[in-house]
C-alpha cells in the first residue's frame, strides 16, 4: 500500500510520459522506506479517541491526531466544528512531512480560554509539518502560533476574529504562509489587541504569499496587516491582497535588530491607513530591501513610506521600483498632507526610487525629506505634482508628468478603493517603454516577463508582455498543492479535496481516454467514481498550471 500512496507531480504537457515514468521509479525506490500512515478525524461518523485513527476507525479530536501522527503520516480532518486548542507534538523529516488536511469546512474554535501568547493551533520547536485548509475562529490570542519551528507550510487556512495575530511566527526558519485568509485579527472584542494580522518576527528563509488580509483591529494597539519584523531575513512577501485595515498594510520593521534581504512585491494594498512602510522603530538596521511591482491605492495616508517612526534608526540599500501608487492621502483628514511615496527619515542611505507611477495622490506625489545625497529618484511617471513648500515634493531625474491613462480606476463596480479597481494602463499610456531596464524586476504584477518591446514600462504592469505565449510563473520553492486525493488506492471511490480555485479536472484511464471531467468545481470535496479497476490520471488545471495525480482502483 505504501508503494501506491498519492503520486503527485507537476508536469509540462510535452514531457508528461517521461516524468510519469520518472515519478513511478522515484516512488518505487523512495517511498518504500517511509512508514507512512493515513489517519482520520471524524467525530460525526463514529469518531473516538480510543479508535485506531485508521480508515473506518476515526478519532474524535484533532489533538488526538496531533499527539499521535509521526513523520510521514497524513491526517484528514473531516468537516465539523471542533472546540479545541491543538498542540502539534511531533516533527516530520525532510523526506516525510507530517501533514494535516481539513476536508471541506473544518472549523476550529477555542474553548473558553484566557491564555495570552498562545494559539488555537500551536507548534513549538517542531519541524516539517504541513497544515492546510483549517478555518480557525474566535481565538483568544493567536490563531496559529509557531515558535522556534522550521520547515512549516501553512496553506489555505483561514483565521477569523482572533485577539492577536491570525498567524504568528517567531524565531523560526523556512516557514511558508500561503493562500490563507486572515480576517478580523487583533480584534478588540476578544481581548486587548496585540501584534498584527500576519506576524513574522525573527524568521529566516520565509515566504508570505497569496494571502488575503482584511478588517483588522479597532484597538489602539496592533492590527497592521503583514509584518516582517525584528531580525527577519531572506524573506519574500508577494501576491498578497491587504485591504480595509485601520492600520498600515505591509510593514517591514527591524525594531532593535538587523532585518535584511526581504523583498515585498506584487502585492495589492488598498484602503488601509497607509500602504507599505519601512521602519526602524527601536534603532536597529533595515538593509537590502526591495519593494516592487506593488499596487498601493486609496490608502488614507501614504502609498509607500520610509518612516521616521519612534527612534527612527538607519535604513540602507532599499529599492522602490515599478510600483503603481494611486489616490492615497485622502483618508487622513488633512488636505495638505498625505500622498504617494515619501522618504520621511534622514537616517537613510542608498535609497533608489525608479520606474514608479505616482498619480493623483493628495498633497504630494513623491517627497524626499531625507536631505541625503544617496537617495535617488529616477524615471517616475508623476501626475498631480503640487510642490507645496512643506512637503519636500520632488520630481527626480527624467520624470514624466502626464496622466498614466489607467484602464479603469474604480473598476466595474464604479466604486474606488476596492478589489476590482484596475490600475493597468491603456495602449496610449506614457508609462509604456518609458522606464529604465537597469535594476528593474524581470517580471511584472501579473508575473509576465519584463521588459516587453525591449524597454521596461513604468509602473507595476508591463504592457504587451508575452512570455513564450504563456504566463510566466515564479518558481515556487515547492509546487503548490491543488488537490488531495484519498483514499488511494481504493476499492471504491476517491475523495478529491479541492485546495485551490480550479478551472478544470480531467480524469483519464490508462489508455488516455477521458472518463470524467469537472469544470470550475465550486465544491470543496468531490467524490470520484470510476468503473473499472486500474490506473487513472487526474489532471488538474488552474490558470496556466497543470498538475497530475495518479490514482489506483483495485
Ligand atoms: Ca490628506
Ligand atoms: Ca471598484
Ligand atoms: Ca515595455
Amino acid at each position: 500500500m505504501v508503494l501506491f500512496c498519492i503520486i503527485k507531480y507537476v508536469i509540462t504537457f510535452k514531457s508528461t510520459m517521461k516524468k510519469i515514468v520518472t515519478c513511478i521509479l522515484f516512488l518505487v525506490v523512495h517511498v518504500s522506506v517511509v512508514k507512512a500512515a493515513v489517519f482520520y478525524v471524524d467525530p460525526s461518523n463514529g469518531g473516538s479517541n480510543s479508535n485506531s485513527g485508521l480508515i473506518g476507525s476515526p478519532w474524535a479530536t484533532i489533538q488526538q491526531a496531533a499527539s499521535s501522527a509521526q513523520a510521514g503520516d497524513t491526517v484528514y480532518v473531516q468537516a465539523a466544528t471542533y472546540a479545541e486548542k491543538v498542540t502539534f507534538a511531533n516533527s516530520g523529516t525532510a523526506d516525510a512531512f507530517i501533514t494535516f488536511i481539513g476536508v471541506g469546512s473544518v472549523i476550529v474554535q477555542e474553548p473558553t480560554n484566557t491564555t495570552v501568547w498562545s494559539g488555537t493551533f500551536n507548534a513549538n520547536t517542531k519541524s516539517y509539518i504541513r497544515i492546510q485548509h483549517f478555518a480557525i475562529q474566535n481565538s483568544y490570542w493567536f490563531g496559529i502560533y509557531l515558535e522556534a519551528c522550521d520547515h512549516i507550510y501553512l496553506d489555505s487556512n483561514s483565521t477569523y476574529n482572533t485577539g492577536a495575530s491570525g498567524i504568528s511566527v517567531w524565531h523560526s526558519s523556512y516557514v511558508y504562509a500561503s493562500n490563507n485568509t486572515v480576517r478580523k485579527a487583533c480584534y478588540q472584542s476578544l481581548s486587548t489587541a496585540s501584534q498584527e494580522c500576519i506576524s513574522f518576527s525573527g524568521v529566516s528563509n520565509f515566504e508570505i504569499h497569496h494571502n488575503e488580509v482584511y478588517e483588522s483591529g479597532g484597538s489602539t494597539n496592533g492590527g497592521e496587516g503583514i509584518d516582517t519584523k525584528e531580525n527577519c531575513s531572506n524573506g519574500k512577501v508577494y501576491n498578497n491582497v491587504v485591504h480595509d485595515l485601520i492600520r498600515l498594510g505591509i510593514y517591514v520593521d527591524c525594531w532593535d535588530k538587523i532585518l535584511q534581504q526581504v523583498d515585498v512585491y506584487n502585492n495589492r494594498v488598498y484602503s488601509c491607513s497607509d500602504g507599505i512602510v519601512v521602519s526602524s522603530e527601536d534603532s536597529g538596521t533595515v538593509m537590502n530591501v526591495n519593494i516592487y511591482n506593488n499596487i498601493t491605492y486609496s490608502n488614507g495616508g501614504f502609498g509607500i513610506i520610509v518612516s521616521n517612526y519612534v527612534k527612527d534608526g538607519p535604513r540602507k540599500n532599499i529599492a522602490i521600483m515599478n510600483n503603481t501608487v494611486y489616490n492615497n492621502g485622502f483618508g487622513d483628514g488633512d488636505a495638505n498632507w498625505g500622498g504617494g511615496i515619501i522618504i520621511y527619515s534622514s537616517h537613510v542611505s542608498n535609497i533608489s526610487i525608479f520606474n514608479n507611477i505616482v498619480s493623483s495622490n493628495d498633497a504630494m506625489q513623491i517627497s524626499d525629506g531625507s536631505g541625503v545625497a544617496s537617495v535617488s529618484i529616477n524615471k517616475s511617471l508623476i501626475y498631480g505634482y503640487k510642490g507645496l513648500s512643506w512637503t519636500n515634493e520632488v520630481k527626480g531625474t527624467n520624470a514624466i508628468e502626464a496622466d498614466p491613462l489607467f484602464v479603469d480606476v474604480d473598476g466595474a463596480d464604479n466604486i474606488i478603493g476596492n478589489l476590482d479597481d484596475n490600475l493597468d494602463v491603456t495602449d496610449a499610456s506614457p508609462a509604456i517603454n518609458a522606464g529604465t531596464n537597469t535594476g528593474a524586476p524581470a517580471f511584472d504584477f501579473n508575473h509576465d516577463a519584463r521588459p516587453a518591446e525591449g524597454i521596461v514600462d513604468i509602473g507595476a504592469f508591463e504592457h504587451n508582455s508575452v512570455y513564450l505565449g504563456i504566463k510566466k510563473q515564479i518558481p515556487a520553492s515547492e509546487p503548490v498543492v491543488f488537490i488531495q486525493v484519498y483514499p488511494n488506492p481504493s476499492a471504491d471511490y476517491f475523495n478529491l479535496n479541492i485546495l485551490k480555485k480550479i478551472d478544470r479536472i480531467e480524469v483519464a484511464d490508462v489508455t488516455g481516454a477521458i472518463v470524467q471531467t469537472y469544470t470550475a468545481p465550486t465544491e470543496t470535496l468531490l467524490k470520484l467514481m470510476v468503473s473499472n479497476p486500474g490506473l487513472y490520471t487526474v489532471r488538474v488545471f488552474a490558470g496556466s498550471a497543470c498538475q497530475v495525480y495518479k490514482v489506483i482502483k483495485y
